[in-house]
């Protein structure tokens, strides 16, 4: 392959991202064989075909986002499959999906504040702003603030426009799931969202753990409706860490833009056609 026709496929790629339909904005990754279009900090890594957003060691966190921001402000739906595993000790922290507008660099402080948040224990790990973040909470940080008493806990967390924190005084709705989060097995999350509702199912796509009147412009400010998607995790000591894993991960707008609707109907097509 020549060393032109590289650098042109990587011009087509540009002037594709460069492109800001929302159509092209909305993506799925079934698997994380191929990680185009992310961006990690930390010790987020692509691990085989799954995201490793942290080792079981610590103090260690990590990020992952999506690179272009999506449209959130109408609404939308994600799925997403995780896995916690290789527990060290009681196992920590846990992972949040964080809708933040700060930047692709976000990442926050390590143990309680899974990554998305300051831990209050360690204030110059600063926590991501203007951010809000659902957390599957893995270890109670009750000794060092309110966590639920529950070291199995699912919550909303806000700060609003300030660097979002882990307690239990900056959650907006939360739920102890009937789930054992860090079992080592698959689960699965999905968040559906429009302006004043947020639900959150857990393992169960027909009664949502979390039921809240949410509106995300409430607590951030978006950027023409968008904002930043992904994961945070992190761990806070070698003998209480654990392997955190998001397997595979989609997100769509609630109004998909002219053109999704075109890809909409050829994916469906090919699906009739592989059904006949
Ligand atoms: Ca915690
Ligand atoms: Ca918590």
């Amino acid at each position: 392959m020549s060393k032109t026709f590289v650098s042109s496929r990587l011009g087509i790629a540009i002037a594709v991202a460069g492109l800001s339909s929302p159509a092209l904005a909305q993506f799925n990754y079934p698997d994380f064989s191929s990680v185009a279009g992310l961006t990690f900090n930390g010790v987020a890594a692509q691990t085989g075909n799954t995201i490793s957003l942290t080792p079981p060691t610590g103090p260690v966190a990590g990020s992952m986002w999506h690179n272009v921001p999506q449209n959130v402000g109408p609404g939308f739906v994600s799925n997403f499959t995780f896995r916690i595993r290789d527990i060290q000790g009681l196992g920590a922290d846990g992972i949040a999906f964080v809708i933040q507008n700060e930047n692709l660099s976000a990442l926050g402080g390590t143990g309680g504040a899974m990554g998305y948040a300051t831990n209050p224990n360690f204030p110059a790990q600063i926590g991501i702003g203007n951010s809000v973040a659902i957390e599957f909470d893995t270890f109670n940080n009750g000794g060092s603030w309110p966590d639920f008493g529950s070291d199995n806990h699912v919550s909303i967390q806000t700060n609003g426009l300030s660097a979002n924190l882990p307690g239990q005084a900056n959650s907006l709705a939360s739920a102890i799931p009937s789930v054992n989060m860090s079992d080592g097995n698959i689960h699965s999350v999905r968040i559906v969202y429009t302006p004043g509702l947020m639900q959150v199912f857990l393992d169960n796509l027909v009664t949502p753990i979390i039921n809240a009147p949410i509106t995300l412009t409430n607590h951030m400010v978006l950027s023409s409706g968008n904002a930043y998607v992904g994961f945070t995790s992190a761990t806070g000591q070698e003998w209480h860490s654990e392997r955190h894993e998001i397997l595979s991960w989609d997100f769509t707008p609630a109004i998909p833009a002219p053109g999704a609707a075109s890809l909409l109907a050829i994916g469906g097509l090919a699906a009739m056609r592989r059904r006949r």
